[in-house]
């Protein structure tokens, strides 16, 4: 029978992420011998409705963050449930290892361990049929490149500097193709980090890659990126400005959810305050978007963030809909953002993953696939967001290795798909 890709083994292995935390790799191997690998990524400031992220809770190793347990349930328990079957039937695959979980969040295998197997099968099922991920996923209108959202200065979780907002990110929307856009980006990060130096500021890297000075408000942060990209010798009709607050960071679990605790500079704000202040931020730089603006519990205060902003920008859901379709739904309803950040170890499956990008382009969301602040060498968001259509990808600064994988990976799927690739909101 080799004339179908049936599963033979599955096996996994801890290695390290970006941030030295152990994480899970995946191998899925076929009976022709192909065989792919996947490994997972993860968060710092992760949402309260995530899927499960399994550890071993052995204090003796990584301070309790080893994934040795978790990596060996992939050959002691999933390669029985797994052997035999087709991995080009991916929904038969997830389905499988959803049912031999049998929790609603994946708490039981863990949704690290099932993501990196339902990715190598993936990446196995494309391998055998020749396509490389993109066209194998997306099919013939693949060829779409989307459009980078660079974490150039980073803050709130991702950093030790004084910054709030977790994520400034610059948005080269007046690029003509992706690497273009990427060297626009490089260049302004550059310029950046000789600003920052001139100034006397740490040139010090945050977790994503962005540099992550002291500064004497959040807003100095955007007049440095605006003069990064003037001196780049860009305007910001070309380059525009993104930001994630990440707020759901500043509403303390001990409190009854009302008020916001801007943690870094002891601050309080009340939801209207903090709506407001978005509103003015809208008026005096050129933002496009602006993620997780609220905490993630609220649905009601993010319609009226919606009312008051989505006509000017992209208002983003990441702890809000943490990639899952019933948050979603939920949001749709309520006229909740206009956008979803989609990380696939959110929810733990490439069909669950695949669902919720469904959804939000048959509701008019736009979708932004996304890197962790923990990530690894695996590009698999790359060749989702060419397959998805997804006109953003956010992979941090296009500095550190792990965040530049991606943006490589879309430079070589560009060269690919040469004269037929199209670019961002572009034809
Ligand atoms: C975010 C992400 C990635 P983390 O909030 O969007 O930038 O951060 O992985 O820490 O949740
Ligand atoms: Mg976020």
């Amino acid at each position: 029978m080799l004339d179908m890709p049936q599963i033979v083994r599955c096996y996994g292995r801890e290695i390290l992420d970006s941030r030295g935390n152990p994480t899970i790799h995946a191998t899925v191997v076929l009976k022709d011998g192909t065989q792919a690998h996947a490994s997972v990524p993860s968060g710092a400031s992760t949402g309260i409705y995530e899927a499960h992220e399994r550890r071993d809770g052995d204090k003796k190793r990584y301070g309790g963050k080893g994934v040795l347990q978790a990596a060996a349930d992939i050959e002691r328990r999933i390669e029985p449930a797994l052997a035999g079957m087709r991995a080009d039937m991916q929904k038969d695959i997830d389905d499988t290892l959803c049912k031999l979980d049998g929790t609603h969040d994946k708490h039981h295998l863990g949704a690290n361990v099932i993501l990196a197997v339902s990715l190598a099968t993936a990446k196995a099922a494309a391998a055998y049929h020749r396509l490389p991920l993109y066209r194998y996923l997306g099919g013939s209108k693949a060829n779409r490149l989307p459009i980078p959202m660079m974490n150039i200065l980073n803050g709130g979780a991702h950093a030790s500097n004084n910054v709030e907002i977790q994520e400034f990110m610059i948005v080269p929307v007046g690029a003509t193709n992706f690497s273009d856009a990427l060297r626009m980006g490089a260049e302004v990060y550059h310029t950046l980090g000789r600003i920052l130096k001139s100034s006397g500021l740490s040139i010090g890297v945050g977790d994503e890659g962005g540099f992550a000075p002291n500064l004497s408000s959040d807003e100095q942060a955007m007049d440095l990126l605006c003069e990064a990209i003037r001196q780049a010798g860009y305007t910001t009709d070309q380059i525009k400005l993104a930001l994630d607050a990440a707020a759901s960071e500043w509403m303390p679990e001990d409190s009854d959810f009302t008020i916001y605790h801007l943690p870094k500079r002891n601050e309080t704000m009340s939801p209207e305050e903090l709506i407001a202040y978005w509103g003015s931020l809208a008026n005096r730089y050129p933002l496009i978007s602006l993620e997780d603006g609220l905490d993630q519990r609220n649905f009601d205060h993010w319609r009226t963030l919606t009312e008051r902003l989505a006509t000017r920008m992209m208002l983003v859901g990441d702890d809000l809909f943490v990639t899952n379709t019933k948050r979603l739904r939920e949001g749709i309803e309520k006229g909740a953002a206009n956008t979803i950040l989609i990380k696939p170890n959110q929810i733990g499956t490439l069909t669950e993953t695949l669902a919720v990008i469904e959804l939000a382009q048959s509701a008019g969301y736009g979708t932004i696939l996304s890197h962790r602040s923990g990530e690894t060498e695996d590009t698999t968001i790359a060749d989702l967001a060419v397959a998805t259509g997804s006109r953003f990808i956010k992979s941090g600064a296009p500095c550190r290795s792990e965040r530049v994988a991606k943006y490589n990976r879309l430079l070589a799927i560009e060269a690919d798909l040469g004269e037929n690739a199209l670019f961002g909101n572009r034809g």
